[in-house]
C-alpha cells in the first residue's frame, strides 16, 4: 500500500558533515573498487536511494535505463528529494544531497525506518565521481532540475515545469578518470533487480537496456514467495505453496519463506534491509535454532520421531530446504570482513519468537505437510550417520596414513602448496599424455576414469563411497564437508582439463558441481580453473598457429586466406601428443586458464540444480537455449 505523502518529513534531518574532495582522492573507501564492481556500485547506491522511499511506503515504480555512453537513468515515483532551502547549508535539500558527504535523511534519524545500501554512502558519492550527474525532481506541483560535474553543481537548482506527480530522476556518467571500466553489464544489474523485486513485494522494477533495446519488467506480488518459487522452479517440491510468515515485532520486520524439495541440499538466502548477508549473523541463527526446535517438539509429540532417539540436528531438519529470510532492521550493525554479516543481537530473539509462534501454527494447521517434512528429515538423520562413518574412513586413510596418496595421482616434487597445481584429466590417455608433457617439479596430475558421481543426485554417505571421488578427496587434501579445511590443500590451483566436447563439459560440470556444494570455500577463494585447451591446428607451409574459439579461426583465415592450408579440429586432449598439450594446455607462460568464480550463487545453485538434478524437462530446455554457455560454464 502506498501512503498518503503529509510531507512532514522535515529538512532538518538532513545533517551536513564534510565535503566530497575525499571522494575523488580515495574512491575505493566509498565504494570498494574502481573496477566493474564499484562502477556497478554507483547504480546500486542510486537504486537503493529508490528502494529506501518504496520501503518507506511512498514509491511503487522504479525504472533503472542503461543509455549508450555509459550513462544510467534511474527513475522512481516517490515524494521527490526535498527542494526546500536547507538551514545549515543555505542550499536547496536536494543540492545538500548531492554535494556534501553523508548529507541524507538516513543519518537523520526519523526520516526513514529502515535503510538499505551497502555502505549507506549516499547519492553524493555518485555524483562526486561521476563525469556528469543530472538530478530532475517532481514536487510541489513543478519539476525542477539541477547539472553537476565531479560532484560539483554546474547550474543552480531550477523549475522547469509543472507537474501533477511527483518523483525522483537521475541520470549519471561515470568520470573515466576514476574508473578502469565504463561499459555496464545488463546481465548484473538484471541479477540485482530482480533480487530487490522479490524482496519488496509489489514494487515495479523496470530494466531497459537501450544498447540492446531490450526491457525487463519485475513485479513480484508473492514477494519472497515468489523468491523460492523462482529458486525451486527445476527443483522438485514436496509440498506445494511454501511456508510464508511475515510479522513486525519490536521495529524488526520479519519475513520468512521456506519450502522443501526432494534435494539433498539446502538452499538458504538471508537479507537485511536488501543486502544478501552471505555470511550470516543473528537472523540466521535465531531462525535455524527456532526451526530445529519447532520441528522435534511437533514430532515428538507426534510420535514422528521415536521415544528413546536422539533428536534430529538442524541439518538433517534443512536437508532439501529451499528458503529466504528477509528482515528489515532500523539500525543493522554488519560484521566481518565484508560486512555481510548481522551483529545486532537482539534480531536473534525476535527472529526466534515469531519463527517458533508462526511455525507450529502452521504444523498445527498442515499435518500432511509437517508428516513429509519430519519423515524427509528422519532419512537424513540416518544417512548422515552412515556418511560419518564413511568420512571417517576416508579422514583416517587421509591423515593417519598420511603416505598413502592414491596411486593413480601423479605427484609433483614441490612441497609448498601455494607453488604447485593439480590437473584433473579426464580419461587414462590425456591423463598419459598431460603425464609426459607436464612439468613434474609444480605440476601433478590425476587423471580421472569415465562418469563421476553426480553429487546432486546423492547423498554424502553414497558420495563418499565413490571411488573416484575419494581419491580426488585425499589427492587435495583437504577432507570433505564439515571436515573440509582449506589449510590441509595441497595444491592452489585445481585445474579441470576435459576435452572439448559434450562428455568433456559434462565431466567438468560433474566436478564443479561438487566443488560447489561440498568445497566450496575452494572456489571462493579462487583456486579453481579450466584449462583452455585449443579447438583447432592450423597449418600453413611451416607455420603453425593453435586456435582457441570459432572467432580466432575466423580472424586467422582472413589474414593468412584458406590457400593451402590444414585446418585439424581436435576431438579430445588425447589427440594432442605430450609436448603439445604442454604448449597449448600447460606451460604457464603461454596457456590462458578460466578461474572460477562464484559471482552469483542464486544463479550457480539454480544453473547446478536444473543441470545435474531430477527434472529433465527444464534442463533440455536450458541446454537447447544456451548450448553454447553450458560449453563454457563459467559459474
Ligand atoms: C529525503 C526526504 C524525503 C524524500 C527523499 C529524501 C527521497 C530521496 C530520494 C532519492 C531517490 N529517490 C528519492 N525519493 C525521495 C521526503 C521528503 C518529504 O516529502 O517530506
Amino acid at each position: 500500500m502506498l501512503k498518503e505523502n503529509n510531507a512532514k518529513y522535515g529538512v532538518e534531518e538532513i545533517q551536513v558533515l564534510e565535503g566530497l574532495e575525499a571522494v575523488r582522492r580515495r574512491p575505493g573507501m566509498y565504494i570498494g573498487s574502481t573496477g566493474i564492481r564499484g562502477l556497478h556500485h554507483l547504480v546500486y547506491e542510486v537504486v537503493d536511494n529508490s528502494i529506501d522511499e518504496a520501503m518507506a511506503g511512498f514509491c511503487s515504480l522504479i525504472e533503472v535505463t542503461l543509455h549508450q555512453n555509459n550513462k544510467v537513468t534511474v527513475i522512481d515515483n516517490g515524494r521527490g528529494i526535498p527542494v526546500e532551502i536547507h538551514p545549515k547549508t543555505g542550499l536547496p535539500a536536494v543540492e545538500t544531497v548531492l554535494t556534501m558527504l553523508h548529507a541524507g535523511g538516513k543519518f537523520g534519524g526519523a526520516g526513514y525506518k529502515v535503510s538499505g545500501g551497502l555502505h549507506g554512502v549516499g547519492l553524493s558519492v555518485v555524483n562526486a565521481l561521476s563525469l556528469y550527474l543530472t538530478c530532475e525532481v517532481k514536487r510541489n506541483g513543478f519539476i525542477y532540475q539541477q547539472s553537476f560535474s565531479r560532484g560539483k553543481a554546474k547550474t543552480p537548482l531550477e523549475v522547469i515545469g509543472e507537474s501533477k506527480t511527483c518523483g525522483t530522476k537521475i541520470t549519471f556518467q561515470p568520470d573515466p578518470e576514476i574508473f578502469e571500466e565504463l561499459v555496464f553489464k545488463q546481465e548484473e544489474i538484471n541479477q540485482r533487480l530482480r533480487e530487490l523485486s522479490f524482496l519488496n513485494q509489489g514494487v515495479k522494477i523496470v530494466l531497459r537496456d537501450e544498447r540492446t533495446r531490450q526491457e525487463i519488467v519485475y513485479q513480484h506480488n508473492g514477494g519472497i514467495q515468489d523468491f523460492v518459487y523462482y529458486l525451486n522452479k527445476n527443483k522438485t517440491v514436496i509440498h506445494e505453496k511454501p511456508i510464508y510468515i511475515n510479522k513486525k515485532k519490536d521495529d524488526v520486520q520479519v519475513e520468512v519463506a521456506l519450502q522443501y524439495t526432494d534435494s539433498y541440499l539446502e538452499s538458504l538466502f538471508s537479507y537485511v534491509n536488501n543486502i544478501h548477508t552471505i555470511d550470516g549473523g543473528t537472523h540466521e541463527i535465531g531462525f535455524k535454532t527456532a526451526l530445529t526446535r519447532v520441528i522435534n517438539d511437533y514430532g515428538r509429540k507426534q510420535n514422528l520421531i521415536k521415544n528413546g532417539t536422539v533428536n534430529l540436528t538442524g541439518e538433517d531438519i534443512r536437508e532439501g530446504l529451499t528458503g529466504v529470510i528477509s528482515v528489515k532492521v532500523p539500525e543493522p550493525q554488519f560484521e566481518g570482513q565484508t560486512k555481510t554479516r548481522l551483529g545486532n543481537s537482539e534480531v536473534r530473539g525476535i527472529v526466534d519468537s515469531v519463527l517458533s509462534e508462526e511455525l507450529n501454527t502452521f504444523l498445527i494447521e498442515s499435518p500432511p505437510v509437517a508428516r513429509r517434512i519430519i519423515e524427509k528429515a528422519v532419512t537424513a538423520a540416518r544417512a548422515r550417520e552412515a556418511a560419518r562413518k564413511a568420512r571417517e574412513l576416508t579422514r583416517r586413510k587421509n591423515f593417519l596414513e598420511n603416505s598413502t596418496l592414491p596411486g593413480k595421482l601423479a605427484d609433483c616434487s614441490e612441497r609448498n602448496p601455494a607453488e604447485t597445481e593439480i590437473y584433473l584429466v579426464e580419461g587414462d590417455s590425456a591423463g598419459g599424455s598431460a603425464k609426459q608433457g607436464r612439468d613434474r617439479r609444480f605440476q601433478a596430475i590425476l587423471p580421472l576414469r569415465g562418469k563421476i558421481l553426480n553429487v546432486e543426485k546423492s547423498r554424502l554417505d553414497k558420495i563418499l563411497a565413490n571411488e573416484e571421488i575419494k581419491t580426488l578427496i585425499t589427492a587435495l587434501g583437504t577432507g570433505i564437508s564439515e571436515d573440509f579445511d582449506i589449510n590441509r590443500l595441497r595444491y592452489h590451483r585445481v585445474v579441470l582439463m576435459s576435452d572439448a566436447d559434450i562428455d568433456g563439459a559434462h565431466i567438468r560440470t560433474l566436478l564443479l558441481t561438487f566443488f560447489y556444494r561440498y568445497m566450496r570455500p575452494l572456489i571462493e577463494a579462487g583456486y579453481v580453473y579450466i584449462a583452455q585447451p585449443p579447438l583447432f591446428q592450423v597449418i600453413k607451409g611451416k607455420n603453425n598457429h593453435y586456435i582457441y574459439n570459432d572467432q580466432e579461426l575466423e580472424n586467422l583465415l582472413k589474414k593468412v586466406g584458406r590457400d593451402k592450408i590444414v585446418i585439424k579440429r581436435y576431438k579430445g586432449l588425447g589427440e594432442m601428443n605430450p609436448e603439445q598439450l604442454w604448449d597449448t594446455t600447460m606451460n604457464p607462460e603461454k596457456r590462458t586458464m578460466l578461474k572460477v568464480s562464484l559471482n552469483d550463487a542464486i544463479e550457480a545453485d539454480a544453473i547446478f540444480s536444473m543441470l545435474m538434478g531430477e527434472r529433465v524437462e527444464p534442463r533440455r530446455e536450458f541446454i537447447q537455449e544456451n548450448a553454447r554457455a553450458v560449453r563454457n560454464l563459467d559459474v
